[in-house]
């Protein structure tokens, strides 16, 4: 019979999230809101729970509040039962420096590494939107050989100078024979030249090899202290580090089409896209799978509400997510994703768009191809995303692509009388 070995987690969560701005001012990437009731972390961590890894360490840093709170209000364990969710601000952290790079966090924390005890250590992001079995990952892992394993997924080669690239061992498909961290270029797969084999950022080691590494890697003065940048080549560099191939993913309950979804939301296109991504009538991201949960926090919000309004004017939303305690009176919703105890009023249309909590939107207001960050309040009359040059004037982001952004709370000026 195989041993069972001991895995530790540990998320890595103190991602700043440039790219996401105005998302990120007060937020921490991990805990940006998704799909209108839950926040990026609680796919890493449900990805988790599911592959039954319960003992689970969540490293926070940058202005971490909401996060830590989510976690602590959503993911309490049993401690007694030795599961545990805990979340570790960087504050607390052995030595002076704050970190430098993910390996320097993890570095920073190796006492809980030496508390757990672990065989095997898993590390994974915590701002990508997918499901995955972590433990048909580490079975590989344990059986290849390897000292270090990480994920690989399939991208467009426009996209390498935001990943780490791998090149597989033509000789050994689990085996890394080069790895490059974002590089400008990179030439494309033999089997799809249009493709590359991107690093998810999600790896598992042998926990004492890990422990090396980082000590290794804390007294260089030549590195960033870097998971992707520099744990990863310094495996590679010795031929220990394996490949898992994320096609192989098999997930319960999932169709051929979203056991391999993965989504980078790095950037407000690629955030809105994911959005998108879950409204069609067949979605290419399902969050409907009840065999491989999504877990969030449970909402005290009544259920959402949809009546005529105004003149007895109609209420809709059609290929739309809507969550709990949001009331649409008399407003049309279209190909939308409406967040917890937001408010569609009147005459309203809500189109192509993304409404974080409590948005208010009033009666007459148009929002086309928008994010409205929680709070944001639209005045009645108004319109958001149907005039890039007068969103930019009002002090609103409009996104390359064309997506026009509002921070939370955002003021909303009264659309002119005239
Ligand atoms: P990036 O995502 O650009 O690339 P990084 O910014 O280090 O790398 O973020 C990785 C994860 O670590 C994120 O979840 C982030 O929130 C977290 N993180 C960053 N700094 C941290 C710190 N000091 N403390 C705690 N957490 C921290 C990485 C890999 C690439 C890979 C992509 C996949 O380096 O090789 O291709 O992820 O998205």
């Amino acid at each position: 019979m195989p041993m069972t070995k001991k895995v530790l987690a540990i998320v890595l969560a103190g991602g700043e999230g440039n790219r996401l701005m105005p998302l990120t001012a007060d937020r921490a990437k991990p805990g940006v809101p998704f799909a209108g009731s839950y926040r990026l972390i609680d796919f890493a961590l449900s990805n988790l729970v599911n592959s039954r890894y319960l003992q689970i360490v969540v490293l926070t840093q940058y202005k971490s509040h909401s996060l830590d709170r989510h976690i602590s209000e959503t993911w309490r364990m049993s401690t007694q039962l030795g599961n545990y969710v805990a979340s570790v601000p960087a504050q607390q952290r052995v030595g002076k420096s704050w970190f430098l790079g993910s390996a320097n966090a993890i570095y920073q924390s190796l006492n809980l590494i030496r508390d757990a005890n672990p065989d095997i250590v898993v590390v994974v992001g915590a701002d990508h939107v997918y499901r995955m079995d972590f433990s048909q990952m580490v079975e590989q892992h344990v059986a290849s050989g390897a000292k270090a394993t990480v994920a690989a997924v399939r991208q467009p080669l426009s996209m390498a100078d935001q990943f780490g690239v791998i090149e597989v061992d033509p000789e050994d498909p689990q085996k890394i024979a080069a790895f490059v961290e974002k590089p400008a270029s990179t030439p494309g797969l033999a089997a799809d030249p249009t493709q590359f084999l991107a690093s998810m950022g999600n790896y598992v080691f042998d926990a004492d090899a890990l422990v090396q590494a980082l000590h290794d890697d804390a007294e260089r003065l030549d590195t960033k202290h870097d998971m992707g940048g520099d744990i990863v080549p310094y495996f590679v560099d010795k031929g220990e580090a394996g490949v898992y191939d994320f096609t192989l993913n098999e997930i319960p309950g999932s169709t051929e089409r979203d056991r391999t979804y993965w989504r980078d939301v790095g950037t407000i296109d690629s955030f809105y896209d994911a959005h998108m991504d879950l409204i069609s009538p067949m979605p290419v991201f399902n969050l409907y799978n009840s065999e491989w949960p999504i877990y969030t926090r449970q909402s005290i919000s009544p259920p959402a509400k949809f009546v005529r309004g105004r003149n007895s004017v109609v209420g809709t939303a059609l290929d739309s997510i809507v969550s709990s305690g949001v009331v649409i009176s008399g407003g049309v919703v279209e190909g939308s994703v409406v967040s917890s105890d937001a408010y569609v009023s009147s005459y309203s249309r809500v189109v192509d768009s993304v409404l974080m909590d409590k948005v208010i939107i009033g009666e007459g207001a148009v929002v086309n191809r928008a994010i409205l960050d929680k709070n944001v309040r639209v005045p009645a009359g108004a319109a958001i995303g149907l005039d890039p040059d007068l969103d930019r004037a009002r002090g609103f982001k409009v996104t390359e692509s064309g997506i026009t952004v509002l921070s939370k709370g955002q003021h909303v000026p009264e659309p002119d009388d005239a």
